[in-house]
């Protein structure tokens, strides 16, 4: 990506933090009919189900719930992979609806040397298929298997493409147009990001029934685009223990507000097959918005969320993401009561804040999913799978 300055730009990006204009938030603790929200009791049965509404309608779109049968096939499997440190299962997960069916391959490696069930890891991607090669014989950090197996954890993977096509004119491809076409025709519908988080929550489905994967203990990580729909899963599914964000901007752990760097118009126009139609309408006018991306952090509560960034990846708003972070967390601090206060100030590069049930970083370089970012993320479930053992 080329990263215009603001100069150079004639859609006005903007990369300059004094030149962000005020913007008010939605505040998270006063309800739609105005009443305050201080309870958990309120914060479930009233606000997060209104605000959950909220980012259905106006961003995200739908995420249906409805099918008629899911069936998991063990396709291939090798119990000495990575050297003999790995059980590699590659399963099929079909589902069905309506009598027509789409398949989604789950890559799975379980580490051998330590007790199952083991806890897990489950990448959402979108890069080439040789991020997430099960023979090993192709590596990349993107997808550390052999460190992931080392520390004890099981490294789970599925390509968007099976789900939904990362393309304007394919992206009906699979789950659309086969499981679910109304979708296609409702303004809130879902899209591409929901038909990959869609598919993210189906793999969950198949590790509540393998035996060598403990779901209580399972983080769902995305970069980028797939960071985006790695929040949304997170907020929808609440049996992901974990939900990490890797750089993922706009539409992602980003405030759309700042309009800093990637502005919701621009990857409206860019990536029309992400979000649902109605978030056309923040096109320049994101204060008219419902909601903020702080409050997705806040649905997440008081489940655990990590958010990390770079510092070359202005585009992505690493200052964005980090205040989205700390303002959503105060629903875990202020409704459930979780030691959560991340500091004022941005975090400079390479420091890590690793709160209970908050993790952040800023990695040093560019865009991209690297291994010093898998590090901090086993470091901090390490960490709270240490405190829920308590
Ligand atoms: C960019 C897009 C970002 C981000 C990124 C990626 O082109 O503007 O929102 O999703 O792609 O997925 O790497």
């Amino acid at each position: 990506i080329v990263i215009p300055t603001f100069a150079q730009s004639p859609d006005g990006f903007n990369y300059d933090e004094s030149r962000i204009s005020a913007y008010s938030l939605p505040d998270l603790f006063v309800s739609l009919q105005g009443q305050p929200i201080s309870s958990i009791h309120q914060w479930e049965f009233t606000r997060r189900p209104e605000i959950l509404r909220l980012f259905e309608n106006e961003v995200y779109g739908q995420v249906p719930r409805d099918l008629d049968h899911i069936a998991f096939k063990l396709v291939s499997e090798d119990k000495k992979a990575v050297d003999g440190a790995a059980h590699l299962k590659e399963v099929d997960i079909t589902v069905a609806r309506n009598e027509r069916e789409i398949t989604i391959r789950l890559i799975l490696f379980i580490p051998n040397h330590k007790e199952t069930p083991a806890p897990v890891f489950l990448l959402i991607t979108h890069r080439g298929h040789e991020n997430i090669d099960p023979t090993r014989q192709q590596k990349s950090d993107f997808w550390p298997v052999e460190q992931l197996i080392a520390n004890g954890y099981a490294a789970a993977a599925f390509h968007v493409s099976d789900v939904s096509d990362d393309h304007k004119d394919t992206f009906t491809e699979d789950l659309l147009e086969r499981l679910y076409p109304e979708q296609l025709k409702m303004e809130n519908g879902m899209r591409g990001l929901g038909a990959w988080a869609w598919g993210a929550m189906r793999m969950m489905d198949y590790f509540e029934r393998d035996p060598d994967i403990d779901a209580k203990r399972a983080g769902v990580v995305g970069h980028s685009r797939g960071g985006k729909a790695a929040l949304w899963t997170g907020v929808q599914d609440t049996r992901w223990a974990i939900t990490v964000s890797n750089e993922s901007g706009c539409g992602g752990a980003a405030l759309s507000r700042r309009r800093f760097g990637e502005t919701v118009k621009r990857i409206n126009t860019n990536f029309p097959y992400w979000f649902t139609d109605n978030f056309n309408r923040y096109n320049d006018n994101e204060d008219a918005l419902p909601v903020d991306q702080h409050m997705l952090v806040g649905l997440m509560a008081p489940r655990a969320v990590y958010v990390a960034s770079a510092s070359e990846d202005q585009w992505a708003d690493p200052k964005g993401e980090f205040l989205s972070l700390k303002l959503g967390s105060r629903v875990h601090r202020e409704i459930y009561g979780i030691p959560v206060d991340l500091p004022e100030k941005l975090p400079g590069v390479a420091q890590p804040v690793h709160l209970p049930y908050i993790g952040h970083h800023i990695r040093e370089g560019k865009h991209n999913l690297t291994l010093y970012d898998w590090e901090r993320f086993m470091d901090f479930a390490d960490q709270l799978y240490a405190i829920k053992n308590d």
